[in-house]
């Protein structure tokens, strides 16, 4: 890509976000979950990106859009570059959408120039990386990596259907899950591209960075079973209110992070059941993400909070159960890819930023398979995981740019003398 022909990519790149931004569940924001016809609609749009800029398409057992271009050689190992197509609720339109919509364009570039890798490409739409529907994350980049947990095909969504029976509603067979599974030997290594979400480039007025670390994380599901009553009759002293439990504990869970340095901790889903006005609240069920830069640190946390919420139910007449839905831990990007990656912004006079991921990325399951590479974009204000979330048209063409460099002079780490590109 020349410099004016990136003003054309990023206006390109910027509708094709656009494009995909509308493609929601709600009339109010960007809301995508896994295996909803927005989720196909979302696929099949890619997919034909994905053709237009040379590739060859599939969707695999789990709901992932990948697109293959050929190496010089056919049925080389492949670079796989990827990112998220689902979204949180009332999302921005770059979290996830970003990488896939750039990945793409460099492959584009490189067809329009007729140019073959001495490896494949596989650019790679995933299908559920925000967790939303069934609470655990990762499942497009976890099935790749082989890694897939068969026990959340029972997880139940927000109108009790099962993951086993929204993939079969969508089309695919929860029985060939293990079908979606790369082998190690069929792959060199992997790149996803991803705004910030965070304000370190912005404050270090810098486009890009690169991503040293992904901060571990534990998401649990939370339910305090109390007594539901008449808010009218039964005095204070005899409650076993579920809610004022569950605000207790939410005060806990931002206690024992708010405490600990690169520590957080969010309880960011809440239901309140019957949940009326009149009725005091039976049981509640609410969620906790609690992430930090090392492991030993989220562990230690949780050690603390766990008999500390167990105290807050007993105290208050309440059972409790707690479900952990989701563990990683914290993964290091591979040096050997980080090299070329800073290696490609140095080329751009531009400072190289290093920075750790408070975010979780799939390339963090997807470190279960290859070694991983992330380059971060700069987004305004830092601002994500809501409809303010905003990047620059320049912004996009750098990032485009510097993958594209990346793509163009990538070398497997055992440095072997891949054949010369043609
Ligand atoms: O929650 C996260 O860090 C990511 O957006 N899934
Ligand atoms: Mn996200
Ligand atoms: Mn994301």
């Amino acid at each position: 890509m020349n410099m004016s022909s990136l003003s054309t990519i990023s206006t390109g790149m910027l509708s094709r976000l656009d494009a995909l931004a509308t493609v929601s569940e709600s009339r109010n924001g960007l809301t995508r979950r896994y295996l909803t016809s927005q989720h196909r609609e979302a696929n099949d749009l890619v997919g034909d990106w994905m053709r237009e800029a040379g590739m060859r398409v599939h969707e695999d057992a789990v709901g992932n859009i990948i697109g293959r271009y050929e190496g010089a050689r056919e049925d080389a190992a492949a670079l796989l570059i990827g990112s998220h197509l689902d979204t949180v609720v009332m999302a921005g339109k770059y979290d996830g959408m970003l990488g896939v919509v750039t990945a793409i364009e460099c492959v584009h570039d490189l067809h329009r120039r007729g140019i073959r890798m001495p490896f494949a490409i596989e650019v790679v739409g995933f299908a559920d990386e925000e967790g939303v529907r069934f609470q655990s994350t990762y499942l497009g980049s976890r099935a790749i990596a082989g890694t897939f947990r068969k026990e959340l095909l029972e997880a139940r969504d927000m109108d009790d259907m099962t993951m086993a029976d929204a993939l079969r509603a969508f089309g695919l067979d929860p029985d060939q899950i293990d079908t979606a599974a790369k082998r190690p030997e069929d792959v060199i290594g992997y790149l996803e591209l991803h705004i910030e979400q965070g304000p370190v480039l912005e404050s270090m007025d810098e486009p890009v960075g690169v991503v040293t670390a992904i901060a571990g994380a534990t998401r649990r599901v939370v339910i305090l079973s109390g007594v539901a009553g008449h808010a009218g009759t039964v005095p204070m002293g005899h409650r076993q209110d579920a809610l004022l439990a569950a605000a207790e504990c939410a005060l806990a869970v931002e206690e024992v992070a708010a405490k600990r340095t690169h520590c957080v901790a969010t309880v960011g889903r809440m239901e309140v059941a019957p949940g009326a006005t009149n009725v005091i609240p039976g049981s509640v069920t609410f969620s906790i993400d609690i992430r930090a830069d090392e492991d030993v640190k989220r562990i230690e946390a949780l050690a603390e909070l766990d008999p500390w919420l167990a105290k807050i139910a007993d105290k208050r007449g309440c059972t409790l159960t707690v479900e952990t839905v989701h563990e990683a831990n914290s993964v290091a990007c591979a040096p050997w890819i980080a090299g070329q990656i800073e290696a490609a912004i140095a080329t751009n006079e531009s400072r190289v930023v290093r920075l750790p991921s408070g975010a979780g990325h799939d390339a963090a399951a997807i470190a279960d398979l290859t070694d991983v590479g992330m380059i971060f974009v700069r987004c305004a204000g830092g601002i994500s995981h809501n409809p303010d979330e905003f990047i620059t048209e320049s912004d996009i063409a750098a990032g485009a740019e510097v993958l594209l460099r990346v793509i163009e002079n990538f070398q497997p780490e055992d440095g072997s003398c891949l054949m010369d590109k043609t």
